[in-house]
């Protein structure tokens, strides 16, 4: 017999929570296993790159990733975690998000970063890239603290995208 791991709802902007800061997790947390595993299977079925805790409602400092590179799946679970280094060098990369569905923008963010954060086990470890991993660490890490990836663009075609996704969003719950 299988349990099917329990989804989560994702919350939508403008949800107030996406807008706050996360607290830190503290050690030994006994409710961070079961959410990280919830929160990878939210992921994996929206489907996703990365979901960050404050997107379905926890307001904690908990991010899962998966890339799917080459089809294989590489969870990451990253519990606190932190960018301790940047580079100067720029890259641009069009990004989406699960809390505003079917919205997409150009991005301009650091090349390059290293991220320290804490595995499910306390232990603490590194990653480090450039890429799409770059910009899917950086885009959850803001996710903890309320900043979304509208905030890096003009107000101008913030505006518009926050505008059609509200409108989007009514059509649906009307079915
Ligand atoms: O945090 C989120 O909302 C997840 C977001 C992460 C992200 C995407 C692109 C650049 C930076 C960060 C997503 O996963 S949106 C969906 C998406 O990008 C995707 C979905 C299926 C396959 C491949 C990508
Ligand atoms: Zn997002």
């Amino acid at each position: 017999m299988t349990t099917e791991t329990e989804l989560l709802p994702i919350l939508y902007v403008p949800d107030p929570r996406l807008r706050a800061k996360a607290k830190p997790v503290a050690q030994g947390d006994s409710r961070i296993p079961d959410l990280s595993a919830r929160m990878l299977a939210t992921m994996y079925k929206a489907p996703g790159i990365g979901l960050a805790a404050p997107q379905v409602g926890e307001l904690l400092r908990l991010v899962v990733i998966d890339l799917h590179e080459n089809d294989v799946p590489a969870p990451v679970v990253l519990v606190n975690p932190e960018i301790v280094a940047e580079s100067s060098e720029t890259a641009v990369r069009e990004e989406g998000c699960l809390s505003l569905p079917g919205q997409y923008a150009d991005v301009t963010r650091p090349a390059r970063v290293k991220v320290r954060y804490q595995d499910l086990t306390g232990a603490k470890r590194e990653i480090e890239g450039d890429g799409l991993l770059a910009a899917c660490l950086q885009h959850e890490i803001d996710h903890l603290d309320g900043v979304l990836f509208v905030d890096h663009i003009s107000a101008l075609k913030r505006n518009m995208l926050l505008r059609k996704l509200a409108k989007e969003l009514k059509l649906k719950a009307q079915g």
